[in-house]
């Protein structure tokens, strides 16, 4: 521990470690943090100090649910939902503010990231929205995980990703589609192919009888029938449909299909109902 914290510090620390009220403890851990000089040599204490309070959090929560346990949600605003899973400075919200809109602290501190925090880019037709999993791996984030499209393990070297196997098997995040990144790896299109590729989904465009075709496509998993289109964009067709026509580079184009018609990716669809 640095020697030239604040007398006030230990005081505090002191009265912090005598605390049994958890949220007298909580109380006193901010003050901790707060009267901790921010310097080189308090990098790994703050890290420890605002773990503790992120533990400390958790177990309140916990405690004050009368059943379960409160599970963080995410209001999905994308195509597709990725989180970013890495261990704490491992360039998780530097990858977030490169690729998103989102306004997230890229710090030297480890864990400096303490909630989820969400960005979402645009590739090739597709919202991709990526969410930062704060790397203390609480419960209630990791459900964020579950709900996700894609796990993006963020690595600075090969052998980070055994730990983060570990925790994903901990979570029960085992049989969850990933990849793994190394974050010093800054080909971000490269990176948003793979993502896409991953996710296994077709990209299919709309074109509304005697109109142009749609420039925004709608994003169906691969495997999707035309039915399951048309559910997604508009149920009524379904019970008046007729055919539809499928526009693509195949010298079948313009062919008519069934609502079991196979959606491929790129597809044009011609509604008839
Ligand atoms: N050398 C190098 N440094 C990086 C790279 N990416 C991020 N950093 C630095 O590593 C530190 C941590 O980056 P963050 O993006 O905040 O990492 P994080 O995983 O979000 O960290 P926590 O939220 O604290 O868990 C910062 O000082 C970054 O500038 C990289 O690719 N190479
Ligand atoms: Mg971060």
């Amino acid at each position: 521990m640095p020697a030239n914290l604040p007398a006030e510090w230990y005081l505090v620390e002191e009265e912090y470690r005598k605390t049994k009220d958890l949220k007298k403890k909580r109380e006193l851990l901010k003050k901790l943090i707060s009267v901790t000089p921010k310097h080189k040599g308090t990098e790994n204490l703050l890290g420890d100090l605002r773990k503790k309070l992120s533990k400390l959090e958790d177990e309140i929560e916990r405690k004050s649910r009368k059943a379960g346990r409160k599970t963080e949600t995410i209001k999905k605003t994308g195509d597709l939902l990725v989180s970013i899973i890495g261990l704490t400075q491992s360039g998780k919200s530097t990858l977030l503010r490169n690729l998103t809109n989102a306004s997230v602290e890229v710090s030297n501190v480890p864990y400096t990231t303490k909630e989820p925090i969400t960005g979402v880019c645009f590739f090739e037709g597709v919202s991709v929205q990526l969410v930062e999993i704060p790397s203390f791996f609480l419960r209630k984030h990791m459900t964020i995980a579950h709900a996700s499209d894609l796990l993006l393990l963020l690595v600075r070297e090969e052998k980070d990703s055994e730990k983060l196997y570990k925790v994903l098997e901990e979570n029960n995040l085992g049989e969850k589609k990933r990849i793994v990144w190394l974050s010093s790896c800054k080909d971000y299109q490269k990176l948003l192919n793979e993502i896409l590729k991953e996710c296994k989904i077709v990209r299919v465009f709309a074109k509304p009888v005697g109109k142009p075709v749609e420039s925004k496509p709608v994003v169906m998993k691969e495997g999707s029938s035309l039915k399951d289109f048309m559910e997604k964009v508009n149920r009524s067709w379904i019970k008046t449909f007729k055919f539809a026509r499928i526009f693509d580079d195949s010298k079948f184009s313009g062919r008519k299909v069934g609502l079991e018609y196979s959606l491929k990716d790129k597809d044009v669809v011609e509604i008839h109902a």
